[in-house]
């Protein structure tokens, strides 16, 4: 039984394998003549005169021409001609001779003329791509017999007229696009006329683009029946009518633009429906009403645009649940209230526009969090207070346009530091303060702070700035160089400016040449270069101690304070510094040190950091403190032998020798005191403290306003303004003489010429016990030199390379015992001494 049954199997199989085979040889030869003419039709057309010398002899070898696809028969399925230019070679194609056919695409071949009707016969087309060409006139009645068309697209062509009414017979449509929205050097197409209502029929339909033609009359409640409708372009046309509640249940759009239509009406609260919604713009239309707060149930969104519209009331805090959105525009509308706060948890939005509204209140501080904004208007609304600091958090930030608003307060100069920043519009606000140096370093191409209440000078950066107003503030001062290829305009309406440029009073004598001097320096030492950043920094460190210099440092610094070389006086605890940088973290660390000057002899500044407003320079740690400290104290004092007095002395000597004689140009530090020597753990001494350092300019008279501290002053300077390395000369002559009695040599210095019995012993510090014979050779020296030093007249002074030299020399003068040796010896073999050093 079991036999006969597999029997019958393998007859039945075998039959059923005959039948198979015997109707595929008849499908074959039965077309084979229309195979001919399929290869007829191709060759006649000419789309591939090119292409067709090339033949093997086979009747299917067409089916190897580019763009050409044929089925197993032969038979051909799919013809693709992209960017082959095919001009008006569209009529020569035989449709009729393509039954097969599925897909034809077009795409930019450069197609003239009318759409052929015979395109009707491709009746098994499923995907059909005219677009980018030239073709005008009517959309062919006979398109509507294509009924598997699943694709359609005839974007970017000259079409006009109406979209047939039986468009609906494409029952299988899924893709349909009409639009020339990508490009705008083409034309448009003209499609006239009302969304057809058998479009209700395209129920298939998921994309749906008809932008950019002549589309009147209000969006066709049709559309409603298009469920699986994920993208819906109907922008720049001429739609009118409310905006209907019903596209808020076509829940699975995730596009959906109406930009540039008349549609008015409001968003009601069913958009909340829209939970697969990424995109949505409704810009530059007419619709009123309020953003409703179910805006916050679109947690897909990233793209919102309803700017140029009349939306009013204020914008929900709602919003701030669309946690995905990366651009939100809502500009030109009349939006009320304030900024909502928590907006800050957007924290991906890329592009923020609230301009043209009028919206209240403060840029909340939270505006910090929005690390990746890349553009921020807030341009023409009532925004008030001052502009928060933490707006220097937005890292990305490139566009700022604040203008047109009520802002008080001073720019933040942070501001300054953000890398990106190429935008700044603060216009017509009531900002006052000073403009920030920082200011100059992002590539600033527009810098737009006019009509505010901006004091002080400007600034000499933005020599790149392409496009600079700081018309009417109350600006004073020169008009550095670098701005003088600005238009007046740029500057007028201001307090008083001074400068080459029309309309403005020339400055007084030389002050434009010194800047341009300046200037000049800075290009030529580009290694320098970063020393001006340190004396900038500097300077407002001097600014800070407001008037402390010039009274003598009479508090107290805390031992080994690390601070004292700011002159702090202990006032800022280390702690305080700790917290505010948050343990030095290196994101307030806006540099780090490597600058030229660099001598073993002088502190080494590691960085310098920028905490909210305060800026820090950070030195290597010198745990001692300064050298008055110690001084000050009997403890260490005592620790501080002789033989640590000397080296500290030499040192000092060292580190001045090479500011004046190896630094080009020449550096005076202007403010050698003891406070601003430190002293490491072994009590070795470390030049500090630039904060009044200045570059020696050898074509400049080098007047300056008088600085330094008083006790430590060239008697020079009381008469002259002139700067010279003799004034470091003279105040290391003093800070010697002080390592050597212990204090200041206050009086001693005053009674020098009445005080010639005076022995040197009697003033070498009592704390000690007397320097050794081998030490006292030293302390002769030194006591002899700084006693030259000391000489009223700068040219008497010796030369720090001189003083230098003379320690680094072995030879020590020959010497009585100190408590032989008076002061009037010392100033005579001071004047020995002088005439030696004149004479090199
Ligand atoms: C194809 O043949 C025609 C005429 O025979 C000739 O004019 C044309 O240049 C040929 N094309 C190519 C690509 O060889
Ligand atoms: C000849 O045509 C056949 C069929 O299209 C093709 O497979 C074959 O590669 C062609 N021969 C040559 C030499 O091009
Ligand atoms: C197109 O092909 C059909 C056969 O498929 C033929 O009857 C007709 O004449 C052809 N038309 C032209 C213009 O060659
Ligand atoms: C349409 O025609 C114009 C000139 O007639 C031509 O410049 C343009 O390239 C054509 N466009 C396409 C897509 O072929
Ligand atoms: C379109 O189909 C209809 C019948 O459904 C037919 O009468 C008409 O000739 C066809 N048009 C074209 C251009 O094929
Ligand atoms: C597109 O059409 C509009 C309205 O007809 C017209 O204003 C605009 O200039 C056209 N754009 C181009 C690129 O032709
Ligand atoms: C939305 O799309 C999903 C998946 O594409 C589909 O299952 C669902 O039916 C669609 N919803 C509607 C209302 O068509
Ligand atoms: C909306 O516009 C239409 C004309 O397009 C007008 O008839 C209607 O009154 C408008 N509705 C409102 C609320 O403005
Ligand atoms: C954000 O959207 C607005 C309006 O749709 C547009 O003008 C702007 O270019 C967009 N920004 C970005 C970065 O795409
Ligand atoms: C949508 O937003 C993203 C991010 O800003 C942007 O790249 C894209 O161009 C926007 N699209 C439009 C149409 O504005
Ligand atoms: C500008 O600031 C000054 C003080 O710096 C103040 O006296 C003056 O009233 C301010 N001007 C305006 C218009 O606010
Ligand atoms: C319609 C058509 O052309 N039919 C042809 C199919 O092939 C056979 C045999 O080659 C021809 O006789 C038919 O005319």
């Amino acid at each position: 039984m079991a036999p006969s049954v597999s029997i019958s199997i393998l007859v039945l199989a075998l039959w059923v394998l005959c039948i198979f085979t015997h109707s595929a040889t008849m499908v074959v030869s039965a077309n084979s003549s229309a195979l001919e003419l399929e290869a007829k039709a191709l060759l006649e057309s000419g789309w591939w005169s090119w292409w067709s010398n090339y033949t093997n002899g086979s009747s299917l070898s067409h089916c190897a021409w580019r763009g050409i696809k044929c089925k197993d028969g032969g038979s051909v399925i799919e013809i693709d001609m992209e960017e082959v230019y095919l001009g008006d070679k569209f009529r020569k194609f035989n449709f009729s001779s393509f039954p097969n056919l599925q897909v034809l695409y077009l795409y930019n071949t450069g197609l003239q003329g009318s759409i052929p009707p015979e395109i009707g016969t491709l009746s098994k087309l499923t995907s059909l791509s005219l677009s980018m060409n030239n073709l005008t006139g009517n959309l062919p009645l006979s398109l509507t017999n294509l009924t598997q068309l699943e694709a359609c697209s005839i974007q970017y062509n000259l079409f006009s007229g109406s979209i047939p009414d039986e468009l609906g017979n494409l029952k299988n449509l899924r893709y349909l696009s009409a639009s020339n929205n990508q490009l705008t050097d083409l034309s448009n197409n003209t499609l006239t006329g009302p969304i057809p209502s058998t479009l209700s029929l395209l129920t298939g339909l998921s994309y749906l683009d008809l932008s950019s033609n002549e589309i009147s009359g209000s969006i066709a409640s049709e559309i409603r029946f298009l469920k699986h409708l994920e993208y819906l372009d109907l922008q720049q046309n001429k739609l009118t009518g409310p905006l209907p509640s019903f596209l808020w249940h076509l829940t699975n759009l995730t596009y959906l633009s109406l930009n540039s239509n008349q549609i008015n009406g409001s968003i009601t609260a069913e958009i909340g429906n829209m939970k697969n919604l990424e995109e949505l713009y409704l810009n530059y239309n007419d619709i009123a009403g309020q953003i409703p707060i179910t805006i916050g149930h679109l947690i897909k969104l990233r793209n919102l645009s309803l700017a140029w519209n009349q939306i009013s009331g204020s914008i929900p805090a709602e919003i701030a649940n669309c946690i995905l959105l990366q651009n939100l525009t809502l500009s030109h509308n009349y939006l009320t209230g304030t900024i909502p706060f928590n907006m800050s948890n957007l924290y991906l939005l890329v592009y923020l526009d609230l301009s043209y509204n009028n919206l209240s209140g403060f840029i909340p501080r939270t505006i910090s969090h929005l690390t990746d904004l890349e553009t921020l208007s807030l341009n023409w609304n009532q925004i008030s207070d001052s502009i928060p600091i933490e707006i220097a958090d937005c890292r990305s930030l490139k566009h700022l346009s604040l203008s047109h608003n009520y802002l008080t307060g001073n720019i933040p100069f942070l501001i300054g530091y953000l890398h990106f920043l190429n935008a700044v519009d603060l216009s017509h606000n009531n900002i006052s303060g000073d403009i920030p140096f920082e200011l100059g370093s992002p590539p600033l191409e527009l810098l737009d702070l006019s009509y505010n209440n901006l004091t002080g000078n400007i600034p000499m950066f933005s020599i790149s700035i392409k496009e600079i107003n700081l018309s009417y503030n109350s600006l004073q001062g020169q008009i550095p160089n670098g701005y003088l290829n600005c238009t007046p305009y740029t500057f007028i309406g201001n307090k008083d400016l001074c400068g080459d440029i029309q309309g403005f009073r020339p400055c007084f004598r030389n002050s434009p040449n010194s800047f341009s001097k300046i200037v000049h320096q800075i290009k030529i030492v580009v290694p320098l270069s970063f020393f001006l950043v340190f004396l900038l920094l500097g300077f407002i460190f001097l600014s800070r101690r407001g008037d402390k210099k010039t009274k003598s440092d009479s508090s107290e610094p805390k031992n080994g304070d690390l601070f004292s070389i700011w002159n702090y006086d202990g006032k800022i605890a280390y702690e305080d510094i700790i917290e505010a940088t948050k343990d030095f973290d290196i994101s307030y660390c806006i540099g780090t040190g490597g600058y030229e000057i660099r001598h073993r002899n002088i502190v080494k500044l590691l960085g310098y950091c920028l905490h909210n407003r305060c800026m820090f320079l950070i030195y290597e740690y010198m745990e001692r403190g300064s050298l008055f400290s110690v001084l000050s104290n009997n403890v260490e004092a005592m620790e501080f032998d002789w033989m640590k007095r000397m080296n500290v002395i030499k040192s000092t000597a060292h580190a001045l020798c090479y500011m004046h004689h190896e630094c080009v140009p020449a550096i005076v530090h202007r403010d050698i005191t003891s406070n601003n020597i430190l002293l490491n753990s072994e009590l070795e001494g470390f030049v500090s403290d630039f904060g009044m350092a200045k570059f020696l300019d050898p074509d400049s008279s080098n007047q300056t306003l008088v600085a330094g501290t008083y006790g430590y002053l060239a008697p020079e300077l009381a008469y002259t303004m002139v700067v010279t390395e003799k004034c470091d000369v003279y105040n290391f002559g003093v800070v010697a003489l002080e390592i050597l009695m212990g204090r200041h040599p206050g009086e001693l210095m005053t009674s020098l010429s009445s005080s010639q019995s005076v022995m040197l012993n009697d003033i070498l510090d009592q704390r000690l016990p007397p320097p050794n014979r081998l030490v006292a050779k030293d302390v002769f020296l030194v006591a002899a030199i700084s006693f030259a030093c000391l000489h009223t007249k700068p040219k008497s002074r010796p030369t720090m390379k001189w003083v230098s030299q003379e320690f680094l020399s072995h030879k020590k003068p020959v010497t009585n015992p100190l408590h032989s040796v008076s002061l009037w010896q010392l100033r005579n073999q001071e004047n020995y001494i002088i005439g030696e050093s004149e004479t090199q």
